[in-house]
């Protein structure tokens, strides 16, 4: 296989003489070819076969024990100018990025084989969707694509028709962490990464080509490329609202994207779209639409039990290849919080011993296709992708943010997302459970300066004025013993429907500084067992701590430049501090 494009040949041939691979493979996509990879990885040991009785076509990589995670500190975004990439992102002049990395590539595939891999993110034949081709030197990335991506023939075919495709180079070099880089060169349409071949390091089209270089193409092209998660809510009456959520890494997107419904809201269903990217556009109507532009889920397995997540448990009992998880000693997967099992192996392949940590890496993952999903969406394929009713934020808040609450209008809602704070999760490298501001949950994926971003998100009333409403949402308050507050999982849908009734007009709320809130009993609690004063606390608005962070987020939006924050925003964030000093005084 090779291409009629000749843009495409000429990168490939390029690359070949820089990398200088002992043989090339153009992915075609098939079955066939995906056992083939699997088949050879397990040869090399680079994979092993799970219990093929209790988890039919299930294997487990472990990777090494370096490269077990996003690495944010070297992911670059690397414009023209440094402003562009804002104080969001790192930074380097593409000249001196081109050197680092075309002396880091050399010779890089050496005896190895170069996987060629077109695809296309989002339904091949929706207007919405944008391809890639993926060059890499790593069989368990080529195969991973395939459950990621609509990788292949097809795919080709899109990119020849259409000319245009992001270029994403990576090899695994060394696995040296000294010697990795991810660099994004937005204006070429171009990811180079190398030394890591994990998740989001390594599968280009999830937050290099989804996030970081869409969000640019989103901005140039009148639309958004967000870190969000999209699901379908069909009451029993067969109304079907949609919402996109967007949560930093590791907070419960897939569990939120899969949810099953509580015993005591019978006739309810849930319908996943995805769990992690949506690209937002508006339609001729003015309508915001969403469609995935992934087509599988690389998520997070700690914790995965009949109780968090029955519909991903289901999901990864066959067909799925895990990442760093634990074993039993008869060969199933094992992970903490599984609830059932024991651990004989732990995720570096060494008798479990619970003096070496947990048995499973916490940043451990399942690749599976969205398909496999017992609550998979047939729009999914949707060329026109969905309308979506509401746009939620959050983050993992243990104090000071409220279970749930309401912007007053898309621009307060820009700034209700601009200002999410969650504490840190082991998804990316460093310190577990300190405070950061990740905006939109966006930090790590943005690919321009967040001024600009809030920009043009506060720009689409003036394209429209039937925009989703705004919520702002957090499932992990916590008392002063470290308890939860709230349930969460199926029951959030409790939340939700309150979500959903605001949308439709039917549910009341109060206003308060922050935007609206459920009153404690708006809530429907029938069948918890949390009582009044609890409900309370979750809908109570704490005016001296969100005065504290309203105002700092003040000096948060000043490192951003005054001449790249919008006005309109800085206007929010001076009438949410006032309102708040006026109802503390009160
Ligand atoms: C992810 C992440 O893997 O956000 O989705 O880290
Ligand atoms: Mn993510």
């Amino acid at each position: 296989m090779s291409t009629s494009l000749p843009a495409l040949k000429t990168w490939v041939d390029e690359v070949t003489a820089l990398t200088n691979p002992a043989k090339i493979h153009w992915c075609d996509g098939s079955e066939a070819e995906y056992q083939v990879l699997i088949d050879e990885m397990l040869k090399t040991g680079v994979l092993s076969e799970l219990n093929q009785e209790t988890h039919p076509r299930c294997y487990l990589h472990l990777s090494d024990p370096s490269d077990v995670a996003r690495v944010e500190h070297l992911a670059y975004v690397c414009t023209e100018t440094q402003v562009e990439a804002g104080p969001n992102n790192n930074w380097m002049a593409p000249g001196e990025a081109h050197r680092k990395m075309d002396a880091l590539f050399e010779g890089a595939m050496a005896g190895r084989t170069m996987y060629v891999i077109p695809y296309c993110m989002g339904p091949f034949d929706s207007p919405y969707s944008r391809c890639g081709v993926e060059l890499t030197d790593s069989a368990y990335v080529a195969a991973n694509m395939k459950l990621m991506t609509r990788m292949g023939a097809k795919a080709l075919a899109r990119i020849e028709k259409e000319g245009t495709f992001v270029r994403g180079l990576h090899s695994t070099g060394d696995l040296d962490p000294d010697r990795r880089f991810i660099m994004h060169f937005p204006q070429e349409l171009l990811i180079q990464s190398i030394g890591s071949g994990y998740g989001g390091n390594a599968l280009l089209g999830k937050k290099c080509h989804a996030l970081r270089i869409a969000s640019h193409q989103a901005r140039n092209e009148g639309w958004l490329a967000e870190h969000m998660l999209i699901v379908g809510l069909e009451s029993p009456d067969g109304e079907t609202h949609y919402i996109a959520c967007a949560l930093p890494s590791a907070c419960g997107k897939t569990n939120l994207a899969m949810l099953i419904p509580p015993e005591s809201m019978p006739g309810w269903k849930v319908w996943t779209l995805g769990d992690d990217i949506a690209w937002l556009h508006l339609d001729e109507e003015g309508q915001l639409r969403a469609i995935n532009p992934e087509s599988g889920f690389f998520g997070v397995v700690p914790g995965t039990n009949h109780k968090t997540n029955e519909n991903a448990f289901q999901m990864i009992a066959h067909d799925t290849i895990f990442t760093n998880v634990g074993r039993t000693a008869d060969n199933q997967p094992w992970w903490e919080g599984k609830d059932e099992g024991e651990p004989a192996f732990d995720w570096q392949g060494r008798e479990y011993d619970p003096a070496n940590g947990p048995a499973a890496h916490p940043n451990s993952r399942f690749t599976v296709a969205a398909s496999n999903n017992p609550s998979y969406s047939d729009l999914t394929e949707a060329p026109e992708g969905v309308p979506i009713s509401a746009i939620l934020f959050g983050g993992r808040r243990k104090r000071v943010a409220p279970l749930v609450y309401e912007a007053r209008n898309w621009g307060h809602g820009v700034l209700v997302g601009a200002s999410v704070g969650s504490e840190t999760t082991a998804a990316m490298i460093g310190e577990v459970g300190v405070i950061r501001r990740d905006p939109m949950a966006m930090k790590p994926f943005c690919g321009y300066n967040f001024g600009e971003y809030w920009r043009h998100w506060l720009s689409f009333p003036e394209r429209t004025d039937t925009l989703p409403k705004i919520f702002h949402v957090n499932w992990f308050r916590q008392d002063d013993d470290g308890n939860f507050l709230w349930p969460g999982f199926g029951e959030n849908l409790r939340v939700l429907r309150w979500i959903i009734d605001r949308v439709e007009g039917r549910a009341d709320a109060k206003e308060t500084p922050i935007g609206y809130l459920p009153h404690a009993d708006d809530i429907d609690t029938t069948g918890l067992d949390i009582s009044d004063e609890v409900m309370e606390t979750l809908t109570a608005v704490d005016l001296e701590h969100w005065y504290t962070e309203l105002d700092h987020f003040g000096d948060y939006l000043d490192e951003f430049g005054h001449e790249h924050v919008p006005v309109r925003l800085r206007e929010e964030q001076k009438r949410v501090v006032k309102a708040l000093s006026l109802a503390r005084a009160s």
